[in-house]
């Protein structure tokens, strides 16, 4: 099968329409083709650097902008976050995400601590990833040159949704940090969240325009809306499990080797509404009991839900190995 690029916007409509446990059926066969089902990568994430962000995404605990009681906490120390690394993979982690409440990164010594960390983490045998915000393609350089495997930057919506969500950067500065990552020859981890009061065409706009990029993202973050009090989404609904569901069913039959994750939001799922998640494509899921800012389910919680659904977590880098014939 032939990885598509040229989806149009009316296909990509068709699929996320189509009535939800055909959907599910038709992107576990998909799945099947790629993957060996059952099997799910852990990724850990770590806040490098917390709070204080200039920027003013509707939905972040750490805008400087919004009330949310969080405490702020200046960039770590490498062996602080080398501690993590170890404690993840000593947990069954085979990816660390390292992410900074930074509008882009800046040309100085914390970059150069967080180069240092990339170094330390990827020389420990795990998948290393950053989010750090905006890059330029000399940083996404360096970056590579230390054994940054991944960088997770989302487009979060549609590109007509955006604005109401996010005004002090645009889509199209987020379209060329992707691209600087691409080029520096990075992996792209780039998604987006549900439950921001988008309507399913925004829904279906984001995932056009991620499976029409000339390659297709290696991974793809799909997160639930965790609201957070004092921002101004704080007091949205929560989201529609089924919305997620057709999210990831989509996802997986647009981009068929890509790892599409189930990310933030997990916390308010069942095992069962997990379990259609993975049905329908997920592969991949963030575990410890904390995201960057939010609760996550235990490795309790979770290692539970694995013996119920026989699910067995996946090698570090075994994506790479996702079949296209
Ligand atoms: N500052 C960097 C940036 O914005 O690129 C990196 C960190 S930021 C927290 C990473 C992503 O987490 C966001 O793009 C968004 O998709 C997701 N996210 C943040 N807060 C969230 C929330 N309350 N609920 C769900 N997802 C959230
Ligand atoms: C992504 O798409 N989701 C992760 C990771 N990339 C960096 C972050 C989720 C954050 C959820 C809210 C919080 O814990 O602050
Ligand atoms: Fe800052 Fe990232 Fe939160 Fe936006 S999502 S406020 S850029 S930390």
């Amino acid at each position: 099968m032939q990885l598509r690029n040229d989806w149009t916007l009316e296909e990509v409509y068709q699929i996320y329409e189509t009535p939800v446990l055909e959907l599910v059926y038709k992107a576990a066969a998909v799945h099947r083709q790629h993957f060996q089902t059952g099997r799910v990568q852990l990724c850990t994430l770590v806040s490098i650097k917390t709070g204080a962000c200039t920027e003013d995404c509707s939905y972040c605990s750490q805008s400087i902008r919004y009330q949310t009681g969080l405490k702020v906490h200046a960039l770590m120390k490498k062996e602080e976050v080398m501690d993590y690394a170890k404690r993840a993979k000593d947990a069954g982690s085979t990816r660390l995400c390292m992410g900074a409440a930074w509008r882009e990164v800046r040309d100085n010594k914390d970059f150069d601590r967080v180069l240092e960390m990339v170094k330390g983490v990827n020389d420990m045998g795990l998948e290393v990833c950053c989010t750090l915000g905006m890059l330029t393609d000399e940083q996404a350089q360096k970056l590579a040159d230390a054994g940054l495997y991944a960088y997770n930057h989302n487009l979060d919506t549609s590109r007509e949704y955006y604005d109401k969500i996010i005004t002090t950067r645009t889509y199209d500065d987020r379209l060329k940090t992707i691209d600087c990552v691409r080029k520096a020859g990075i992996t792209v981890c780039c998604g987006g969240i549900i439950g921001l009061g988008e309507k399913h065409e925004d829904r279906v706009q984001l995932l056009h325009t991620l499976a029409t990029m000339p390659q297709h993202p290696e991974s793809v973050p799909i997160n639930g809306l965790v609201p957070i009090k004092g921002t101004p989404l704080g007091n949205q609904s929560p989201f529609d499990v089924w919305d997620m569901i057709k999210m990831i069913a989509t996802a997986r039959i647009l981009m068929p080797t890509t790892m599409v994750r189930l990310s933030a939001g997990r916390q308010s799922l069942s095992i069962a509404e997990q379990a259609l998640c993975f049905l329908a494509g997920a592969n991949s899921i963030f575990t410890g009991d904390k995201l960057l800012t939010t609760p996550n389910p235990t490795f309790d919680e979770d290692n539970e839900m694995f013996k119920l659904l026989g699910l067995t977590p996946i090698a570090p880098f075994e994506q790479k190995e996702a079949v296209v014939e």
